[in-house]
């Protein structure tokens, strides 16, 4: 087998028979030549932002060149679980500077997997935008007995450069895989040459698995995963990141039966995040701002099939503890402290059920639930008695109950393909909104409170596709999505409270509202021209309104693409033209500002060489080729994006 790793036999063919459902989404992140499956242009080197605005439905929040927040349906975070191989895992900061997909390097997975909306992958818990989960790169049992790869990149626009070495070992009782991942960027120009200060970053990760089988089918299997980014420039915000650190750790053992696979898993993960105001010229009050999160869980997972069933049934337990603090130091005067997550420790376990149904030859039906309860306490004092004064009727201890059930029916005839899906589902609050204590919010520019009092908030989804390929060549498809929520949580005006940040407008406190409706439309055209060429274009369309029929903000314009392709033997290229309509509604009413319009050029190509038992591949590029001066709607107070970038990615594999 040429250079490839290879998921178990059972994987794979999970991924077969999930693949066709309608609300699921992949990127590949290593090689799996010919599959015809979505990758990234820049290849495994791409970091994991890159890889993930791949995905349909996916954007990305940018606060600098590093750690993205991913959007999934225009719902951010709050409204989204990821899971690292289905293990949860919860960021550590108060601002928001390290959504947990910056805790993993592209070197570690094989692949990101997304389910839109409610219907979740079985860990997933108060999804209501959709869950991310994503896949460890395992050696596996029974693959090449040895496989190492190199990769280097560079990227002349800030000067980035990504070194990334692995090797994997692989036999019929033993696996073993390990790698290190190194990634230094320094200021990036925005369009027209001038340089972004603050958006620099660093940082290095290293991984193992390892697996051994006990007996014929009986497995254990270990992760170790451990990142470290430093110097990491927020130019959106007022703070960098002197350190972001997480490590991921778990051990699995899985059961085959004839017709049936057994997982069960435990794992940890500590994440600790250092904010650093002192290489900013002009602060007015310089702040201490750590955070920490670790999370302890479990979780047992059944796949069988039973006639037409595809079946899984899911149990899982965690454990997760939040802590942030913040100490000012008024120049002359004593320091003041504060507690801005009291220490919270949320007990939460869930049941999962999903079903894919075929009936027949041309349908399917995918019915998928989940219900959990979580508890929740706070273990700081000083922070509860805090909140405890806008707050005088609150407890240290609250409990919720959430669910969600979604089902979606599949269709094929003659030359189309038809679904639809219905879905209920409720998230509780997160630790931010429920018991935040003057956290900034640099995008509106207020202080924010927490409120021990929400109502979790729930969503009703409705969704539909329809894909039509009048010729082999030729496939149109059309999908789209809407949501109706009750007790939509968003920030509201306080101006009782006076805020505790210098120079910002006021505080708000977190509420339900009573509904609000979020939908997404796209149009996508897949023409092969010929052998060699193809074209693709997609449109999309999406709306986000308050109970008073007000925009939502962070919603995406009209955003559309066009990409050309050639293909030839070992080569490929592509011309990529892409853009966002003016930002026509914008959230006005929560402080947002209008983003432009904007267009770029992405140029792109790549070259496979092969000899005996090895692979070179070469990617190269240029991004925003006419260098464009843009930022999307999606940066953080309008910080422009690159300008003309060109990169260079190599990889060996032997
Ligand atoms: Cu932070």
């Amino acid at each position: 087998m040429l250079g490839t790793i290879i998921l178990s036999t059972l994987l794979l063919t999970d991924t077969v028979t999930t693949e066709k459902v309608q609300n699921l989404d992949e990127v590949v992140i290593v090689s799996e030549a010919g599959r015809g499956r979505k990758r990234s242009a820049k290849g495994q080197v791409a970091s994991i932002d890159e890889h993930l605005s791949e995905l349909r439905n996916v954007s990305l929040v940018r606060r600098g060149s590093y750690a993205w927040e991913p959007v999934v349906n225009n719902m951010q975070t709050e409204r989204l679980s990821t899971t690292i191989d289905g293990m949860k895992i919860f960021y550590a900061c108060t601002d928001k500077m390290d959504p947990v997909t910056s805790y993993v390097e592209s070197g570690n997975l094989q692949s990101i997997s997304l389910n839109s909306g409610l219907d979740g992958n079985p860990q997933a818990t108060g999804n209501i935008g959709g869950s991310l989960d994503l896949k460890l790169r395992k050696a596996g049992f029974d693959n090449d007995p040895f496989h190492a790869s190199l990769s280097a990149g560079h990227e002349w626009n800030g000067h980035v450069q990504v070194y990334g070495a692995d090797a994997a070992l692989s036999s019929h009782r033993t696996y073993l895989n390990a790698g290190a991942f190194y990634r230094h960027a320094d200021n990036y120009k925005v369009g027209g040459g001038d340089e972004l200060q603050f958006s620099q970053f660093q940082k290095v990760n290293v991984f193992t698995n390892a697996g051994l089988r006990l007996a014929e089918k009986d497995m254990l299997e270990a992760t170790f995963i451990f990142d470290r980014a430093t110097d990491v420039g927020y130019p959106a915000l007022n703070m960098d990141v002197a350190k972001a650190e997480g490590l991921i750790t778990s051990l699995s053992y899985k059961h085959l039966f004839s017709k049936a696979s057994w997982e069960t898993k435990v794992y940890y993960n500590h994440i600790t995040h250092e904010m650093d105001d002192t290489k900013r010229p002009d602060v007015a009050i310089h702040m201490d701002m750590p955070g920490k999160s670790w999370t302890a869980g479990i979780y047992s997972l059944l796949t069988t099939s039973l006639k037409q069933h595809d079946l899984t049934l899911n149990y899982d337990l965690y454990y997760n503890r939040l802590f942030a603090d913040m100490t000012m130091y008024p120049g002359g005067a004593a320091p003041m402290y504060m507690v801005t997550w009291p220490d919270v420790g949320t007990l939460n376990t869930g049941f999962a059920l999903t079903d894919n149904v075929r009936i027949g030859r041309n349908q399917s039906l995918r019915l998928s639930a989940k219900l959990a309860w979580q508890q929740q306490k706070l273990n700081n004092e000083e922070g509860y008695h805090a909140l405890r004064v806008f707050f005088p009727g609150m407890q240290d201890a609250y409990h919720q109950t959430t669910g969600r059930i979604a089902a979606n029916y599949q269709l094929s005839i003659s030359n189309s393909q038809l679904s639809i899906g219905a879905g209920w589902g409720s998230r509780a609050p997160t630790v931010t909104e429920a018991y935040g204590y003057y956290l900034n919010n640099t995008f509106d520019q207020y202080d924010y409170i927490g409120n021990p009092s929400l109502k979790n908030e729930s969503a009703v989804e409705l969704n539909g596709a329809v894909k039509w390929h009048p010729t082999a060549r030729i496939n149109v498809a059309l999908d789209g999505n809407v949501f109706f929520f009750s007790n939509y949580i968003i920030g509201q005006f306080e101006t009782r409270l006076s805020p505790m940040t210098v120079d910002v407008e006021g505080v708000k406190v977190y509420g339900n509202i009573s509904h609000a409706t979020i939908a997404n439309v796209s149009l996508t055209l897949d023409w092969h021209i010929s052998e060699r060429f193809s074209w693709n274009k997609k449109v999309s369309y999406s709306s986000g309104r308050d109970a008073d029929g007000d925009p939502l903000p962070l919603i995406s314009p009209i955003s559309w693409q066009s990409e050309w392709i050639y293909r030839h033997k070992r080569f490929q290229a592509q011309a990529m033209v892409k853009g966002n309509a003016r930002q026509s509604s914008y959230g006005e009413k929560y402080g947002e500002t209008a983003a432009a319009a904007w267009t770029i050029i992405n140029l792109s190509a790549q070259y496979d060489v092969v000899f005996h038992d090895s692979r070179f591949v070469v990617r190269a590029g240029m991004e925003n080729l006419l260098d464009k001066q843009y930022a999307t709607y999606a940066d953080w107070n309008h910080i422009p994006q690159k300008g003309r970038n060109i990169y260079l990615n190599l990889t060996f594999e032997l």
